[in-house]
């Protein structure tokens, strides 16, 4: 692969040694975390090459597009709405922000004391090596959370950036602020893209992009068997590579995988044994190439069954109404559908908590893991809530807290398994 697209790479700017080094790096950990599970789906398989080949095909295909005169709109956020982009002839791709590699490259400006998906997304583009942010014509940032929205104002000393400002609150004045910003960035990328979005794109594109939901909902719904009939680690991959992959094509595969899982559930099949503990994590999302935590808790022997996060059901359980027929009537559906997230930059936030004890109870976890990256104060604050919550529930919790870095591997497997004997008592 790094011989195929250098070509392609130093025309976008790469720094090719440090992303000689990325690649490197990802390489061996991918075949020892996916490639080394045992009878996997074969509709891995497509995953599997879009992982191999992160930095290539799709990369090609964005610039092709760009070089048609088109734009690429990268994004941080599950809050930035695709559809939008879509409507306009943009395409929208979820940036790399998931890995220990650009996090000493970011630290040469931004505070140590940073969570790491900052600190990670600014290295990547800091350092050179993400040719997504290289392909893109504009970042679209928001203001969930402090340590973002101040990376961004230096952010945009290196790149075009839109900011969408995101209410605190859930409140009528919030929902008003958050529909105003849903028009402001419609208008930014029509004036982007010169193109004027039409009611019958913006359904389109509603429609298409439910389907990615759908898709992912039909994929989370089999993980409710027992046995599991795909490792946790598998069904995260899925839903990582949607922030990047073509949606038609990404809905294809899905569904595709989902026939083959279902016919294991019907053959009675498991990735897992079927008394093996079933975890949901919570909290802070995890971008490609943040395996670490299913990792641990699979190879301790748990069967990851959901994820209550941003790369999770936050990400596809709510659709976008699909009876637009007007844009601004659409663009009131958009707005209202993407204020449903339950991100804790949201206070309150009581809904994220109902959603884990009715996560928990779909998919018979017998343990939860709260899952926070370090610095990251609203969902650090918010797992107090949790615990309380699920306490009340008898369900176990986890507290985790972490980086991207392997230093504390050996640490956090020593309270798996402690957790992981605990559950099976
Ligand atoms: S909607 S969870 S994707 S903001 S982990 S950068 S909050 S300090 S990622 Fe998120 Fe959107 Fe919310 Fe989802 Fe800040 Fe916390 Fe870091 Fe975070």
């Amino acid at each position: 692969m790094t011989t195929d697209y250098r070509q392609m790479w130093a025309e976008l700017g790469i720094d090719l040694d440090r992303h000689d080094e990325l690649l490197n790096a990802i390489a061996p950990i991918y075949e020892e975390i996916y490639l080394s599970q045992k009878d996997r789906p074969k509709g891995m398989e497509f995953f599997d090459f879009v992982v191999g080949n992160i930095h290539g095909i799709r990369v090609h295909e964005l610039r092709k597009h760009a070089m048609n005169g088109s734009k690429v709109v990268a994004t941080y956020c599950v809050f930035v709405p695709d559809e939008i982009v879509l409507a306009a002839d943009a395409i929208p791709v979820g940036l790399c922000a998931g890995t220990q590699f650009s996090v000493p490259i970011a630290e040469e400006v931004l505070p140590h004391n940073t969570c790491a998906l900052i600190k990670s997304s600014f290295g990547f583009k800091l350092g050179r090596t993400c040719p997504y942010v290289q392909t893109s014509h504009l970042i679209v940032g928001e203001t969930t959370c402090d340590g973002k929205k101040k990376m961004f104002e230096i952010l945009a000393e290196y790149h075009p950036i839109h900011i969408m400002e995101v209410p605190n609150k859930k409140t009528e004045a919030g929902r008003n602020l958050w529909r105003g910003e849903v028009i402001a960035f419609k208008e930014a990328i029509e004036k982007l893209t010169g193109n004027e979005i039409q009611a019958d794109r913006l359904d389109q594109a509603t429609k298409l992009v439910n389907d990615r939901r759908r898709a992912l909902q039909r994929l989370y719904n089999t993980r409710k068997a027992r046995p599991v009939p795909i490792s946790g680690k598998d069904a995260m991959l899925v839903t990582q590579v949607a922030f990047y992959d073509d949606v038609a094509r990404y809905v294809q595969q899905v569904n595709a995988l989902c026939e083959e899982v279902e016919g294991r559930i019907a053959a009675g099949k498991g990735g897992f044994p079927a008394d093996a503990p079933r975890i949901l994590i919570t909290g802070t999302p995890m971008a490609i190439p943040n395996w670490k935590l299913h990792h641990i808790l699979e190879t301790a022997g748990a069967a990851v069954v959901c994820e209550e996060s941003c790369t999770g059901t936050r990400y596809f359980s709510d659709l976008v109404p699909e009876d637009g027929g007007t844009v601004e009537r659409q663009l009131g559906n958009i707005a209202d559908r993407y204020l449903q997230i339950h991100c804790a930059c949201f206070t309150p936030n009581d809904e994220r908590l109902d959603d884990i004890i009715r996560l928990g109870r779909e998919y018979q976890v017998d343990g939860v893991v709260h899952n926070n990256l370090q610095f990251c104060h609203t969902y650090a604050n918010e797992a107090v809530k949790v615990e309380r919550v699920l306490a009340k529930e008898g369900i176990p919790l986890l507290r985790i807290e972490t980086d991207y870095s392997n230093e504390d591997a050996g640490q956090l497997r020593t309270r798996v398994d402690a957790f992981l004997e605990m559950i099976r008592k």
